[in-house]
């Protein structure tokens, strides 16, 4: 007997230093002093022995007993000291990376929105914003929109009283600033604009950057010099542009502005409809009557100004096919930029 109680000493001593957690803990105590465990057993023996082999057997069965349940109570101690031991993972390993940021990008109409202002920050023109939510002044009157014009109906603008209106380009912008400051000036008007309109090539919100430049002897040369770099700047430096006469009740003279198609580099493809060239923007010089609606005088002062669609210019950058999927927020999408 006491030979076996030597035995279960070693055997207890060595599964005791390869336990590592409670669990592993919880199972030598079964083992050893659970109701079915080796002590138990040893215990109901005794019953076999002699009186003094009994006393001192039963001596030696119970300080092994006192052992494990000392020991037992020393090594969870142990353990529950170990770092990362309250997660109840004692085998955590606080000194492991990471998994790693999994830190956001910028929507790609942010991208070409922050690289387009970029580009006329280095000519001169400084930021300017304003409410997304106008008077019939501020978006049309004063920009020479006549009372007639399909833009006013409530099939292309939303209306949120008789007089109030979403925006529908960042043009009111253009007019506080004038209202406010004296010429000249040099400014751009980034944003979000609504229009009552939505298939592959419209959403009714999208983003706008406007320019407005005002100064003595503006020419349409200024106009010419000004969108050569930007398109340089944002479609590179070999892209040949046009201006196409045009009309906006703002601008006279107006045009549009045609760039080599990204696509075909001006074959003719499906996206140029088969005519080499692709629109980006409009512009032209500013109509007297706008100067007159924030009484600059028409006779000293000349300007000149353009307006793109951001989500165009983005959609042409990167071939996007379908303006919708800037506003999916599909991250299978997103990522890609
Ligand atoms: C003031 C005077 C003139 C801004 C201009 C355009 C031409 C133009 C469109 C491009 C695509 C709008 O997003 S779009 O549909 N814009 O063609 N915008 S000139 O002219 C102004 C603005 C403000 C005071």
């Amino acid at each position: 007997m006491i030979e076996q109680i030597q035995e279960f000493k070693q055997a207890y001593s060595k599964s005791l230093i390869s336990v590592s957690n409670p669990d592993q803990l919880n199972q030598l105590r079964t083992e050893f002093l659970g109701k079915k465990g080796h002590l138990p057993k040893m215990m109901k023996q005794l019953r076999e022995l002699s009186p003094e082999e009994k006393r001192l057997a039963g001596k030696q069965v119970n300080e092994f007993k006192t052992e494990i349940e000392n020991s037992l109570k020393e090594k969870l101690q142990e353990i529950e000291s170990r770092p990362g031991s309250s997660t109840g993972e004692s085998d955590f390993d606080i000194t492991l990376p990471g998994r790693g940021d999994r830190s956001g990008t910028l929507h790609p109409i942010t991208q070409v929105m922050d690289e387009i202002i970029s580009v006329f920050f280095s000519l001169g023109f400084s930021v300017e914003e304003g409410p997304e939510i106008e008077t019939d002044f501020y978006n049309f009157e004063a920009l020479n929109i006549p009372k007639d014009h399909p833009a006013r109906d409530m099939q292309d603008t939303f209306y949120v009283e008789d007089e109030t209106v979403l925006r529908t380009h960042t043009s009111p912008v253009q007019i506080h600033v004038m209202e406010d400051w004296e010429p000249p000036l040099r400014i751009i008007a980034p944003g979000k604009v609504y229009r009552c309109d939505s298939d592959i090539s419209h959403t009714p919100m999208f983003h706008q950057i406007e320019g407005l430049m005002v100064d003595e002897d503006i020419s349409f040369g200024h106009l010419k010099g000004i969108m050569d770099i930007f398109v340089h700047e944002i479609f590179g430096k070999k892209t040949e542009l046009r201006f196409r006469p045009s009309f906006f009740p703002f601008t006279c003279p107006s045009a549009e502005v045609d760039i080599q198609c990204v696509i075909c580099s001006g074959k003719g493809c499906r996206v140029c409809s088969s005519t080499g060239w692709l629109e980006i923007l409009g512009a032209g010089l500013v109509d007297p009557a706008v100067f007159q609606a924030v009484n600059y005088d028409p006779g000293k002062w000349t300007g000149l100004a353009f307006g793109l669609g951001i989500e165009r210019i983005a959609m042409l950058k990167f071939g996007i096919n379908d303006i919708r999927l800037f506003f999916d927020n599909d991250l299978r999408f997103l990522k890609q930029f």
